[in-house]
């Protein structure tokens, strides 16, 4: 190792700190901190080990600077974002692109010489006064093919506590792996704060994607979506990873439906951001094994996944007792949690929009002091959280997790479920003619109403495959032909599934209850195995009245009518083939790389679709395919 990069780390590190770092044998790790310590110039550096001491460093000194608040509840705390750094920050996420790469129309870029000169000009001293903290976990579990090690700088003590509920621990593992790690980087800093230790230099907030290095900076937020680098930003890091090396890296979550007989049946669910994605990985009668990102690889004829991350950054809007027993637990009880961005009452309690009990009248929230009516500076009503205010927590909280959870081998996929917010096309529940049809029709035309998880206006209906755009680092195209190889190699690959949860009646009333995404999940689990009948449509196969009778009565006591069925159940060929003209027209124009087949699945869906209308009229009630 260069004799410079010792010194430096010999000059800003005490004994103890420098002899954590050098136990592991990385001279490119090293020389990365050294870069980074040198151009941010904290003034104090903590190198976090997997040791509960270290840990417990970093949780109490997010107390002691005030990044997060203790409440009332022991092990529960507190943590504001800015009044506007509450989601995403989609037009300010780029990826650093190298000359002569060209990541087609779709994905965010800057030039990589450019971006990373404005980045490393914002970075420049940025953690003066600061102290910065460094950590080492393993996305994925570790000592498995799926393990990725990584390394985070952040000068936030609420993003590396919340990084130690999410992520598993990875210093030994960097210690083990040496020299052959191929390992992800992370640099943050939440830049200058204000008196409420929020990000004061919101305009210079930029999230910068070095895709080739591995490397992602974040800086000016404290939002967990943009700052808490092993989510979201080393997901697009994997995207890429994954691209050249033949799997895959989903917004999925992962899941252990249970069938007859002590069966259980993993599968994973493709859900934009605030479409009922952790609801339904944490459903009761169900078991959790990951409700955000999957790595899915094959090994011989099968799919196995597993759960990148091993805690939940969920959302907290509208989680109640009857709908959400098992977060609501976890939620009330003495658990490690941070929660972001709810309102604080007077005795250090929580309360969130859709909360079971009244609306405090006063409190603390993400705008200062809170009282019902409160405006902010645009005449905006201030909601007493936000509505993309989040809980952090272990999965090993809640008391759903899955015995598979850690296993270094994944779980085998049974079935891909896909779903978007779509108030007027799609069936609750459909499963595709086979992994090519579903890949297109299900995944590649996933369609979702916006919401509150990233900035800017909801309820717009917007183009998201696979739910995964946001984190794309592959041309679409590219992304969509990887995902059509992965399956049709395979002689019996995962069934796919698509399901809407909101689907509206006329008066724009939702037709289903929340609880009744777990019918729909046990209805697929029987299918894996074809142990039930379905009817075949123009789009697919849909569930037979009797069945979900049976299974509405059986999981939850509920009388489910014909009449309901039949209008759940309508394909609605006019909206259906709308749709189809939108996708199609989305990746003629302005997709570059679409695969063929892509249109020829469209065409034949079309075709049925076209004849099905002359035969039985625009909107085709289930009946009209009963044999
Ligand atoms: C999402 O928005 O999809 C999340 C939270 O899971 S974030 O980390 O903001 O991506
Ligand atoms: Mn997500």
């Amino acid at each position: 190792m260069p004799e410079n990069i010792i010194k430096l780390h010999e000059n800003r590190l005490d004994k103890k700190n420098y002899h954590k770092l050098m136990a592991i044998d990385n001279p490119h790790l090293h020389q990365f901190v050294a870069e980074y310590i040198e151009l941010c110039n904290p003034d104090k550096v903590f190198i976090s080990t997997d040791s509960e001491e270290d840990i417990r460093y970093i949780k109490e000194t997010a107390i002691r600077n005030g990044e997060e608040m203790k409440l009332a509840i022991e092990g529960h705390s507190v943590h504001f974002d800015g009044y506007y750094d509450q989601a995403r920050d989609k037009g300010h996420t780029k990826f650093l692109v190298p000359k002569g790469v060209d990541l087609g129309p779709n994905l965010n870029t800057i030039d990589k010489h450019e971006g990373l000169q404005e980045i490393h000009e914002i970075m420049k001293d940025i953690m003066k006064g600061h102290e910065l903290y460094i950590r080492f976990f393993c996305l994925g579990p570790t000592n498995s093919e799926f393990s990725i090690p990584c390394v985070e700088l952040t000068d936030s003590a609420y993003v590396a506590h919340s990084e130690d509920l999410l992520y598993r621990n990875g210093y030994e593992e960097f210690k083990r792996q040496g020299r052959s790690a191929q390992f992800f980087k992370f640099v943050h800093s939440a830049g200058e704060l204000d008196e409420r230790k929020v990000s004061r230099n919101i305009d210079k907030r930029r999230i910068y994607i070095d895709f080739e290095d591995a490397v992602v900076y974040s800086v000016n937020t404290q939002y967990g979506g943009n700052t808490i680098g092993l989510k979201k930003l080393a997901m697009r890091l994997a995207i890429h990873r994954a691209a050249k090396e033949g799997w895959l890296t989903e917004h999925m979550l992962l899941m252990g439906v249970h069938g007859p007989d002590k069966r259980t049946t993993y599968f994973t669910g493709a859900f934009p951001s605030l479409c009922g994605k952790t609801s339904t990985a944490m459903i009761p009668h169900e078991t959790i094994v990951g409700d955000d990102i999957a790595y899915i690889r094959k090994r011989g004829d099968k799919a196995y996944a597993v759960n990148v991350e091993s805690g939940v950054f969920g959302i907290i809007m509208g989680v109640n007792s009857k709908d959400d027993p098992i977060i609501w637990n976890a939620l009330n009880s003495p658990n490690e949690i941070i929660f972001s961005n709810v309102l604080i009452k007077e005795d250090k309690g929580v309360y969130w929009i859709g909360k079971d009990g009244d609306v405090p009248k006063k409190g603390k929230n993400h705008s200062g002091e809170w009282v019902p009516g409160k405006k902010d500076t645009e005449g905006n009503e201030v909601t007493p959280s936000h509505k993309n205010a989040r809980f952090t927590i272990k999965l090993s909280s809640l008391k759903s997790v899955d015995f598979k959870m850690n296993d270094p081998n994944g779980v085998e996929i049974g079935g891909m479920i896909y779903g978007g917010r779509d108030s007027d096309t799609w069936v609750p529940v459909e499963e595709a003619f086979d992994w090519t049809h579903g890949i297109i029709t299900k995944g590649a035309s996933l369609e979702s109403e916006t919401t509150a998880a990233t900035l800017g206006k909801e309820g717009v209906r917007q183009f998201n495959p696979m739910s995964n755009l946001d984190f794309l680092s592959v041309p679409i195209g590219r992304y969509v032909d990887m995902n059509l190889k992965f399956g049709s190699s395979m002689e019996k690959p995962p069934k796919i599934f698509g399901v809407n949860y909101f689907l509206k009646d006329r008066n724009g009333n939702f037709m289903n209850e929340r609880v009744d995404k777990g019918v729909w999940l046990k209805w697929m689990e029987l299918r894996v195995y074809n142990e039930i009948d379905a009817l075949k449509t123009p789009t697919g196969y849909i569930p037979m009245y009797d069945d979900l009778r049976k299974i509405f009565k059986e999981l939850l006591n509920k009388i489910y009518s014909r009449e309901d069925y039949i209008k759940q159940f309508t394909i609605k060929v006019p909206e259906s083939l709308s749709k189809i003209e939108r996708i199609k027209k989305i990746y003629e124009t302005t997709v570059t790389d679409t695969p063929p087949v892509l249109f020829k699945i469209l065409e034949e869906e079309k075709r049925r679709l076209n004849e099905a209308g002359e035969k039985y009229g625009d909107y085709i009630t289930p009946d009209r395919w009963e044999k």
